[in-house]
């Protein structure tokens, strides 16, 4: 019996294989990346530099005149900043060799204003070797930025200046070793030095660089690199239209090979693009790009930073964070702490994938060949995947993870080599006995990552819900991420409802209204809470159920409801941004107001007023930040009393709320006049306007 078997085990086995060498892998769909964008999409985390005169100045722009004997940053060492970037699981550092001021981080032979001029190792130093070298020794990548506008050059706007910018860029690619990613940034202010000519000049950004020639000149010299653009002719890579940290929740890698870029098509892609065009998300860690010592207080927190990694790295985007260097040359300690915990936590919230080596059944499987089989996606395998047959546009994963297991995160990639087709799924967790949906997204490309509350199943379902074409899948992921548990934010509306949330999604929030400290046991925020008009205090804890750890308390006082005020002598709802218990909204007065400039509310009824809350605008352009104030009180919007004036004092430094208190003082309306901002000019901007009242408290 066994051995009339074994030749029929045998026959099976060898008809299977054949089965398999039959069933043809599916075709490209669209267009797919090309090798060194597959490379450089796999490089996921990687790290921006900016430094130069800026740095000295403590500007954002430099006008091209800058003192070049101004740098001499006296503690630099390169290899400091690339072993931060390694600790924080960086893949390499673009350093922007030369920014629009035109100064050169290199000594570049075509220009005297480069660092051989600068005191700074007697004139014989060189960035751009150093990190070049830097790189070379911790195994990270090398890129570089090299800023098209040019305010220092008197030849800019001629054709000369193409062949300077063609040369510097030559030494650049030519010099320093294999060059990953070359970064042509489109901005121009038309103002600048331009060799003392002090004017506005206009270039076409179509035509004046005569990219494809560029293009042409940075592949022969390296080969391997991929090139951004974010004017001018399509590069490699595309801008996704904001230096804040995130692209579209959907995020094709795709546009079409010609023609202008709208803002959506940057934050999106096109879905039905011709050209491979992928995303990158540059964003800086802190607000600004070049180091301001204003700044030393608004360092990315971890939670922050981590948002930042799931709005990019897990919307198909691999993610540029820039360090802003100090004058003497370093990384300041904040700054590298917090990429350090950044890149701890990624590690630690991706170490263990549960699904690995799960069983795995699809609801179709390509040609019923094992070559695409289920089981690929859970193999950490990028080059083996599941696919469907071709006709298929909807089609599941269900996954048997044997145990019950805790989880927060699912992460899936498609096989991009051939193409990106998927444009919307489902995960549900198989809970009580029934599927639950627990996340839900559209495009995932690359890669994506989805956060929801934790979740407890032994069964996971991975339902494909809409696709362009079949599905192609490599790898499927499901981590438990240990949460950040901040200090919760707590915001009241103008309505006077309650909200509670923090940067990590997962942490349940308890709180109370009585003063009393908030624990587990404590309500549950649940969805805004209304509350009534008066003053209210409001206490809250962020809790990890699995860990059973809790955040500090916050602790935030609110004065009455603001719902009856209105805002006199504006147009529309916009102004109202300044009372919606929002911070990050704002609102500014019309451009055509010259100071002293005036904000007058009607409190809807008379009060007793003790103070007022100014939160600056958090924005980084033109803000009108106020520095100096008075603030009237006036029970008819006529006859104004003076309450309180003064100084909004280092608020250019620090842009926190700023409180003022004075003697009680009764009225309807308030007028908050603005003096003088910040830089001198006519802007003026809220984010949030409060009062303080004295409760019942006859005058
Ligand atoms: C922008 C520039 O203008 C900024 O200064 C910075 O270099 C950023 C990366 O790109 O467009």
């Amino acid at each position: 019996m066994k051995t009339k078997l074994f030749p029929l085990v045998l026959l099976g086995v060898i008809a299977s294989c054949i089965c398999d060498a039959q069933v043809k892998p599916p075709a490209p769909f669209g267009p797919v990346p090309s090798e060194n964008q597959l490379r450089w999409q796999e490089m996921e985390f990687y790290a921006f530099i900016h430094f130069s005169l800026n740095t000295y100045t403590d500007q954002s722009w430099g006008f091209g005149n800058e003192d070049i004997k101004t740098f001499n940053p006296t503690k630099l060492d390169a290899r400091e900043w690339v072993r931060t970037c390694k600790e924080a699981g960086m893949t390499g550092v673009i350093i922007v060799a030369k920014h629009h001021c035109g100064f050169c981080l290199w000594p570049s032979k075509y220009t005297d204003y480069s660092v051989k001029n600068a005191p700074w190792k007697n004139g014989r130093g060189d960035v751009v070797r150093d990190v070049a070298s830097a790189c070379k020794e911790y195994g990270l990548k090398f890129g570089v930025y090299l800023s098209p506008w040019d305010r220092n050059r008197a030849d800019y706007g001629k054709p000369e200046y193409i062949t300077y910018f063609c040369n510097q860029l030559t030494e650049l690619l030519t010099n320093y070793g294999p060059v990953f990613e070359t970064w042509f940034d489109g901005a121009n202010g038309g103002t600048g030095y331009y060799g003392g000519a002090n004017e506005e000049r206009k270039i076409d950004r179509k035509t004046y660089y005569d990219w494809p020639t560029t293009y042409a000149l940075a592949r022969k010299l390296q080969p391997g690199i991929v090139i951004w653009n974010d004017g001018g002719d399509r590069a490699d890579l595309r801008w996704v239209g904001t230096e804040a940290g995130f692209v579209g929740e959907a995020n094709w890698s795709k546009l079409n090979a010609t023609g202008d870029v709208d803002w959506g098509g940057l934050q999106f892609g096109k879905e039905d693009g011709d050209a491979w065009v992928p995303a990158e998300v540059n964003t800086s860690i802190r607000p600004e790009w070049f180091y301001h010592p204003s700044e030393d207080g608004k360092v990315k927190t971890i939670s922050q930073l981590m948002d930042t990694y799931y709005n990019s790295v897990g919307r198909n985007a691999p993610l540029l964070l820039n360090f802003p260097i100090r004058p003497d040359g370093t990384i300041h300690p904040t700054d590298a702490k917090n990429a350090i915990e950044m890149g701890k936590v990624i590690k630690q919230t991706f170490a263990i994938n549960l699904a690995r080596n799960a069983r795995v059944e699809a609801s179709n499987i390509r040609g019923n060949s094992r070559a695409f089989a289920a089981a690929n996606v859970v193999d950490e395998n990028k080059n083996t995947y599941w696919a469907t047959d071709d006709d298929i546009r909807t089609a599941s994963l269900t996954i048997d993870l044997a145990q019950p297991a805790l989880f927060n995160r699912f992460m899936a990639q498609e096989y991009i080599p051939l193409g990106q087709r998927v444009k919307g799924f489902t995960v549900d967790a198989f809970v009580d006995g029934a599927w639950k949906e627990v996340a839900r997204g559209s495009t995932i490309g690359y890669k994506r990552i989805l956060r929801f509350p934790a979740v407890k199943a032994s069964r996971v379902r991975f339902n494909i819900t809409d696709s362009k074409a079949s599905p192609v899948i490599s790898n499927i992921g499901l981590y438990n991420a240990p949460l950040i548990l901040d200090a919760p934010i707590i915001t009241r509306n103008r309505a006077g409802e309650v909200s509670i949330k923090s940067g990590d999604v997962g942490p349940l929030f308890y709180y109370t209204l009585d003063g009393s400290t908030p624990t587990p046991r404590s309500a549950r925020f649940a969805g805004p809470v209304p509350t009534s008009d008066g003053k209210l205090e409001v206490k809250a804890i962020a809790y990890d159920p699995a860990t059973g750890k809790s955040s500090p308390v916050t602790d935030e006082k609110f004065d009455i409801c603001r719902k009856d005020w209105r805002i006199m002598d504006v147009d529309g709802t916009e102004p109202y941004a300044i009372l919606d218990g929002d911070p990050g909204t704002s609102w500014k007065q019309p451009k055509d107001k010259t100071m002293p400039v005036d904000l007058v509310i009607d409190l809807g009824s008379e009060k007793v007023l003790s103070g007022f809350k100014y939160f600056p605008d958090q924005g980084m352009w033109g803000p009108g930040v106020i520095a100096a104030y008075e603030f009237y009180v006036s029970p008819d919007n006529t006859n104004w009393k003076l309450a309180d004036k003064g100084e909004f004092s280092n608020i250019k430094n620090n842009r926190v709320a700023q409180l003022k208190t004075f003697s009680p003082a009764k009225g309807r309306y308030i007028k908050l006049r603005a003096l003088r901002n910040t830089d001198g000019s006519n802007d003026v901007g809220y984010a949030e306007v409060d009062v303080i009242t004295v409760a019942d408290k006859p005058l």
